[in-house]
């Protein structure tokens, strides 16, 4: 595909004003007529031809002002329609047109998920439903009615309020929606199936009573009340946190069981994928629950970011996106705890944005150039995107942050904005030149901070000096130009020696943060008595990676002592991972114990576990769990093998657990739940549940017969989806009979419920053994498993590329070549899901030799197939630049 550069961007040459839909819903011959109500754009070129985006469309009829248009003034391809000589003033264009829903696999655009109607337009799914200016800044008010058979589709759903429902005939029946607000085509949708509904009000603060519901699979509705009360929480919250109230009279939510991403924020119709509303204590976990009531909020937070104010064109797609992600991560930490919730964005994070950011794919949050935007739906522009909104704050601090969010939605609602303009806000609010915080939005790469201290004992000085060096990224999306210094919030400390912060002062701190602004900077701390140990970096106030030198002496006092959770949970992290990266570089014999450094890091935990465990045991649960295989990857950077670095965290996992065995033993029957007790999602009930079977894990990786012998038990015995899974898990670590027999019993117990089964695919896919490809390979022959349903195809294969380094990265290229050939057969289906498991191949240069040869086998055989889709073709193409 061709690339797409931000710096050639034009405005339309047409504005569409309104738009009238009328959908025949059919399964294979759906008609749709638009009548769209044009005009030429002053910004636009007068007098250039209109060019509608289409794809795979039939048309049937087109009207020009509701006559037939001359011989030879329309022209159609397969890249869309164009009017060769439009008026030069207001006119309207009528199209009729046919799609085939349930042919259509990509699950972009109008179709069938388990019989029910349903759409997907963003990124440029519009153009399957009908020709359009399909483009974020092309903003109209939409009316539309969908018109269905009675028994096959009683619920028709679309954007905004609806207006007049009623008969169409013997068999079918019809609704009309409007939506008063102008939006992007992207936003459109409509459902029509059937569907069960569980609904309640809001009054907003605005004084409007608003319907909201929740629609699922018809049986289904005791699983939807979690995903309601979601709503109608994130709707308060939006009020208090933000000002942000709702603007129609009703807000749906269809669960759907096909669908490529998350969820989507169409206008007051947000379709959402199953797996992130339907949950029972018996069907989903913990994670899950956190999961919907994440995501709900999100979708619904979309509605002022997003769609009152969306984006001008899909490279700020992080205005929407990055600043959504912010948001529903404030409305979680606030629901929840935020320190735990802290910790698992930056776990996030690092596992996923920091090896995008060093690998083939990199690219800035408001990438350069594209040529598929599909695949720009990233952790790059979600996650890191988040971390620059959050920056933003802390730079400014929180009330003049909020005046810039009250001042961007003012002045940008209705608008299809820019980057630009969301820090000219800020900037206004502030006074500050925000010109160099921009680079975040166009500099790729993770820096990396150097830090060093010096205690000046007469002097009663404690000095701190910072470094910063930014990756050259030259890469498509990259401007690869040399990088300039980021403004980077430090958010610091410092902690006596002996516990307890230390009373300095120092004339660059303010608020706790230091700015480093430049290439290097200084901080000097006087009146400081006694050496201190720095804590920077606390609530991981920068998305960077740090590179201070703390003893693990230093690193136990901040675990101990620190006033700055984050920061405690990361000093174990860290000792954690010195372990780790020495052991996996000297190869890590299985047999070797864990050394002094294990020892010494099992003793902390220890004392941590004595004071700190019963009291927050969601936090205690954080601590235990060490580095995964990725950040230690991360950390050693090239020539990994991933093969040592498993064997370095099983030799420590197994130190940790014998050396803490008795405490944990002790602590899971002490935060064990009374067996009367109703099964509560709410983040104290999940944060016990997590440190028991956090403690289980280590048992077992201890003591494998004891772990077998509980985690059979609690697997057995379990009254929730969460203990049972835990212990599923712990089982499947172990290799032997009863893991075969607990896995056989979870598949019959649960075999009619795809979304439990999806979880008992993907346990199966991170079995760290050489006989995991097969087993892998067995399962997509499951009954249960269909290569066209998204969440099967992650469950399965992605769980094994992603979340099984061992096996994917197999020396003999077995793991590369199962994940090569899902792809490839998955391409010509569903492409979006296919580039998007292909990206799992991102990381390949930074193994070793010889499977790196593997990998790069493995990706020119992909590149060499014929008929990749664009999709593919941009994510290979790049991998292998
Ligand atoms: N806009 C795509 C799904 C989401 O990020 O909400
Ligand atoms: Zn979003």
């Amino acid at each position: 595909p061709p690339v797409i550069r931000l710096a050639d961007y034009r405005p339309s040459d047409y504005l569409i004003d309104r738009v009238d839909l009328d959908v025949r819903l059919h399964p294979t011959e759906t008609r749709i007529t638009a009548t769209l109500a044009l005009r030429p754009n002053p910004a636009g070129e007068a007098g250039a031809p209109l060019v509608l985006d289409g794809d795979d469309l039939t048309l049937l009829a087109v009207a020009l002002d509701g006559q037939p248009t001359a011989p030879g003034a329309i022209e159609t391809g397969p890249r869309g329609l164009t009017l060769h000589q439009p008026p030069g003033r207001p006119f309207v264009l009528s199209l009729e047109t046919q799609v085939n829903p349930s042919a259509n696999t990509k699950l972009m655009g109008l179709y069938r998920s388990n019989g029910v109607y349903c759409t997907q337009c963003e990124a440029d799914g519009f153009r399957r439903i009908t020709y359009f200016l399909d483009r974020p800044d092309v903003l109209a008010v939409y009316t539309t009615r969908i018109e269905a058979d009675r028994t096959e589709a009683p619920v028709l759903l679309g954007n905004g309020n609806p207006v007049e429902s009623g008969a169409a005939g013997a068999d079918r029946h019809y609704a009309v929606w409007h939506d008063p607000h102008p939006k992007p085509a992207y936003l459109f949708a409509l459902v029509g199936g059937r569907l069960g509904r569980i609904g309640s009000s809001f009054t907003t603060m605005e004084g409007r009573a608003v319907e909201v519901a929740v629609y699922v699979e018809p049986g289904k509705e005791d699983r939807a009340p979690y995903a309601l009360d979601a709503v109608r929480r994130a709707m308060a919250w939006d009020e208090r946190a933000f000002g942000r109230a709702y603007d129609l009279d009703v807000f749906n939510v269809v669960a759907v069981s096909d669908f490529n991403m998350g969820a989507m924020e169409n206008k007051g119709l947000n379709i959402f994928n199953d797996k992130y509303v339907l949950a029972s204590p018996d069907t989903a976990t913990d994670t899950d629950y956190a999961n919907i009531e994440a995501i709900i909020a999100h979708e619904y937070f979309h509605n002022w970011s997003g769609n009152r104010v969306t984006c001008r064109d899909w490279f700020q797609l992080c205005l929407k996106e990055g600043l959504t992600v912010f948001r529903d991560q404030e409305f979680s930490s606030d629901e929840r705890s935020r320190p735990v919730h802290r910790i698992a964005e930056v776990r996030t994070l690092r596992a996923r944005q920091f090896p995008e950011d060093a690998g083939p794919l990199a690219h800035p949050v408001r990438p350069q150039a594209y040529r598929e935007i599909n695949n720009f739906y990233t952790a790059t522009v979600y996650e890191k995107g988040a971390e620059i909104v959050r920056m933003l704050r802390t730079l400014l601090g929180p009330e003049t942050f909020r005046a810039g969010m009250d001042l961007f939605f003012a002045r940008c609602d209705g608008t299809a904005a820019t980057v630009e303009d969301f820090l000219a806000a800020f900037a206004q609010v502030s006074g500050r030149d925000l010109t160099a915080f921009a680079r975040w939005y166009a500099q790729a790469g993770t820096p990396v901070v150097s830090v060093s201290g010096r205690h000046d004992p007469l002097a009663r000085t404690y000095t701190l000096d910072f470094h910063q060096s930014l990756p050259v990224v030259a890469t498509e999306a990259s401007a690869g130009a040399e990088p300039q210094p980021l403004v980077i919030p430090v958010a610091l400390g410092l902690v006596a020696p002996g516990g307890g912060a230390v009373a300095a002062r120092s004339e660059q701190v303010r608020d706790g943060v230091f700015v480093l602004e430049q290439e290097s900077g200084r901080v000097v701390y006087t009146d400081v008595a006694e050496a201190p140990v720095p804590s920077l970096f606390r609530g991981f106030s920068a998305p960077v990676k740090l590179a201070h030198a703390l003893d693990a002496g230093q690193r136990l006092t901040l675990l101990a002592r620190d006033s700055d959770p984050f920061n405690r949970w990361q000093a174990a992290q860290g000792l954690a991972l010195d372990v780790l990266t020495a052991r996996a570089r000297a190869g890590a014999p299985l047999e070797d114990e864990a050394g002094a450094d294990g020892a010494a890091l099992a003793e902390a935990l220890g004392s941590f576990l004595d004071a700190e465990a019963v009291a927050d045991p969601a936090f205690a649960a954080l601590v235990l769990t060490i580095p995964g295989d990725q950040e230690v990857a991360q950390e050693i950077g090239a020539n990994v093998d991933p093969d040592a670095i498993h064997r370095a965290r099983r030799t420590l996992r197994r130190h940790l657990g014998r050396a803490l065995a008795p405490r944990l033993v002790a602590l899971r029957e002490r935060l064990a739940d009374p067996t009367e007790a109703p099964f509560s999602p709410d983040a104290a009930s999940a944060g016990r549940r997590a440190l028991r079977n956090a403690a289980l894990d280590l048992v077992a990786a201890a003591d494998p017969e004891t772990g077998t012998r509980l985690a059979e038990a609690q697997c057995a015995g379990a009254t929730n989806m969460t203990d049972r899974l835990a212990a599923l898990a712990t089982l499947a670590l172990l290799p032997g009979e009863a893991r075969e027999r607990a896995l056989q019993a979870f598949a019959q117990t649960y075999r009619a419920e795809p979304l439990v089964l999806d979880k008992w695919f993907s346990l199966q896919a991170m079995i760290p053994e050489a006989g995991t490809v097969e087993r892998v390979r067995g399962l997509m022959r499951h009954e249960g498993f269909s290569l066209g349903n998204p969440n099967r195809v992650r469950s399965l294969v992605g769980s094994f590329s992603l979340n099984n380094p061992t096996q994917f990265h197999r020396e003999d290229g077995a793991g590369y070549d199962l994940v090569a050939e899902t792809v490839l057969a998955l391409d010509a289906r569903n492409p979006q899901v296919a580039a998007r498991l292909l990206t799992a191949f991102s990381t390949w240069r930074m193994v070793e030799a010889k499977r790196r040869a593997r990998a790069e086998a493995a990706l020119r055989a992909i590149a060499a197939s014929p008929g990749l889709s664009p999709d593919v073709g941009d994510i290979v193409g790049r991998s292998l630049a």
